[in-house]
């Protein structure tokens, strides 16, 4: 009888395994390790104005490979990263996402909508389109398997892609980086503009580089809920 996840010899092996690298550490690195890393990521701003200063194209890559290490559905990886340096298409990408923020903020966005970003000071207006070094588009593909060119149902699309928009995240503050998640509703300009197909989903743009001189973040972003209130053990 097999006993848990632990492969019973005699079996017959059904897929192939290899064993697991783990290295375990001392119970005071773990603790000093979780806060070091708590420590960087409480200092991640969303930033909403960027700097024109260039930023080595390795640093994105090197980011775009972390993210590819989600956890993901029957690992099929279902992402796609269209990176848009400085350039014409950024000048499209710009005049396409302030016509809908234009749309979103004149008329189509609630009341109670707008209320709740009125601490955030955001308006239709997006220079950073053009100004940051690097955009990210993220892309969802609802179909596709776990290797390029299969066309198979892809499985927890969204959960997929947004864990690994969280490690991109991460990567990029680790590396000095200011970012900011940016979803112009609606998004379909990005398929045209990243030339993707259709049957991959816009899911947001990661902007990505320095911030400009005298940059402010809204005193409201720094209001993070406290442990208690996010959380409950059992
Ligand atoms: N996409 C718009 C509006 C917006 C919506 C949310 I929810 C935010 O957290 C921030 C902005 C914009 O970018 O202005």
């Amino acid at each position: 009888m097999a006993s848990g996840r632990i492969r019973d010899k005699n079996a017959p092996m059904t897929h192939p395994v290899t064993p697991l690298e783990f290295s375990e550490l001392p119970e005071a690195e773990m603790r000093a390790r979780a806060e070091a890393f708590y420590e960087t990521m409480r200092q991640r701003r969303t930033v909403r104005d960027f700097s024109d200063r260039s930023v080595p194209r390795e640093i994105i890559e090197t980011a775009i490979l972390t993210a590819g290490t989600a956890p993901n559905g029957a690992n099929h990886q279902p992402w796609h990263f269209t990176v848009l340096g400085q350039g014409p298409l950024r000048t499209q990408l710009r005049e396409a996402a302030e016509a809908e923020e234009r749309a979103f903020y004149e008329g189509k966005a609630s009341a109670e909508w707008l209320e709740a970003l009125e601490p955030l000071g955001t308006d239709a207006s997006k220079p950073f389109l053009e100004t940051a070094p690097w955009i990210i588009a993220v892309f969802a593909q609802r179909r596709g398997g776990p290797k390029p060119g299969d066309d198979r149902k892809n499985y927890y699309v969204s959960e997929s892609v947004g864990i690994a928009c969280g490690l991109l995240i991460a990567s990029l503050h680790q590396a000095g980086l200011a970012t900011l998640t940016h979803t112009p509703n609606p998004m379909g300009f990005l398929t045209e503009i990243c030339e993707r197909p259709a049957s991959e989903k816009p899911m947001m743009l990661i902007v990505c580089g320095y911030p400009q001189e005298g940059a402010q973040v809204p005193l409201h972003a720094l209001q993070k809920k406290a442990l208690s209130e996010i959380s409950d053990f059992r």
